[in-house]
């Protein structure tokens, strides 16, 4: 069962000593891909995602390990790892190998993506589905004459509404970022337990978001509460300045850094009504803080240091946010150990 998610340096930090935990799979996070790295991370199931750490590391990496025997797969192109009870999988698609349809490379690449990671659960019988990681180049570029974060939702939505998809399962957390160049990237949380869609209530459900937004919605909840084995995790997606289905405080990263929070809390607050063994708080959570402007870094590191305290587990990353106008993007998990 998973064991330990852990936020680290790399390549100077190894895993924390638990010899007996094998990894599961590991996002990797830096401008380029990191030339060495520590023996466990090299052998693990891994995606690296060319965003640039904003805080003097070279990379940081993303770890899930588990205690059980770890076995490594393949459909199509997803590549996955799994030990019994829950799934870690990925896969990239160079939108120059799409065919073209008529659709947008990017809505086609899209689609592709998510109809192989179902037919993967599907095959694999890991059909709760914890969370989807989605990053992709330009996201705020126009072409096709729509934004291309707005064509990846369509073809998102287009591989949901698929006949027979587990995606018609319960709607999972969800992050959705740019980097300036690469594959669209898909990794994602697979599990066999229950799983709860929780919802914000100063907000609108993104899949219930008006057409301004585009012609189909994106399709995400606020955060999956989910049942693995004897724990109860809580993956919360990607988290802005967002009131209903506004942006708030355009232009202004305090005021937006410390809106995001309110809704972190609100989410918490709501997977609190939900859940059965656990109680949520800020503290409880490992940080994955997505940043327009680099520069803005220390203001939002302040804020979220004031409102988490000391034992504050964050990484920060150069990122393009869905929204011309969200400087910041915040997404956690909760921690494992409970410290
Ligand atoms: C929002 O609340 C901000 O398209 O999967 C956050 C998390 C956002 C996930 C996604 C988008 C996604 O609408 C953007």
């Amino acid at each position: 069962m998973l064991k330990d998610i852990s936020l680290i340096a790399t390549p100077f930090e190894a895993p924390s000593a638990m010899s007996h935990l094998q990894a599961l799979g590991a996002l990797i996070f830096s401008k380029h891909p990191p030339a060495c790295l520590p023996d466990e991370l090299a052998q693990a199931m891994r995606v690296h995602v060319a965003m640039p750490c904003l805080d003097g590391r070279e990379a940081v990496c993303e770890l899930f390990r588990s205690d059980a025997f770890v076995t490594d797969g393949q459909l199509g192109e997803v590549r996955y790892c799994h030990d019994g009870s829950i799934l870690f999988g990925m896969l990239t698609i160079a939108e120059d190998d799409m065919p073209s349809s008529g659709a947008p490379p990017l809505q086609a690449a899209t689609y592709r993506a998510y109809s192989d990671i179902f037919k993967v659960l599907d095959a694999t019988g890991y059909d709760s589905i914890f969370r989807f990681w989605n990053y992709m180049a330009g996201i705020n570029v126009h072409s096709h004459g729509l934004e291309r974060y707005r064509q990846f939702n369509s073809g998102r939505q287009e591989a949901f509404a698929r006949p027979g998809s587990v995606g018609k399962g319960t709607i999972p957390a969800a992050c959705a970022l740019g980097f300036e160049n690469g594959p669209l990237t898909v990794a994602f949380l697979a599990g066999k337990g229950n799983t709860i869609a929780i919802e914000n209530p100063r907000q609108v459900s993104a899949y219930r978001y008006p057409p301004q937004y585009g012609p189909r919605s994106p399709l995400f909840s606020r955060a999956t509460l989910a049942d693995a084995d004897d724990a109860e995790l809580l993956f919360l997606s990607g988290t802005a300045s967002i009131i209903g289905h506004e942006t708030l405080h355009a232009g202004d990263v305090l005021k937006q850094t410390r809106e995001t929070l309110v809704n972190i809390e609100a989410v918490l607050n709501e997977a609190n009504k939900r859940a059965k063994r656990s109680h949520f708080d800020l503290r409880s959570m490992l940080y994955t803080v997505y940043v327009r402007n680099a520069a803005d870094v220390a203001t939002i590191r302040e804020e979220l240091e004031r409102a988490v305290g000391p034992g504050l587990h964050a990484v920060y990353l150069r990122a393009d946010i869905c929204r011309q106008d969200l400087l910041l993007e915040i997404e956690a998990v909760s921690k494992l150990d409970g410290c």
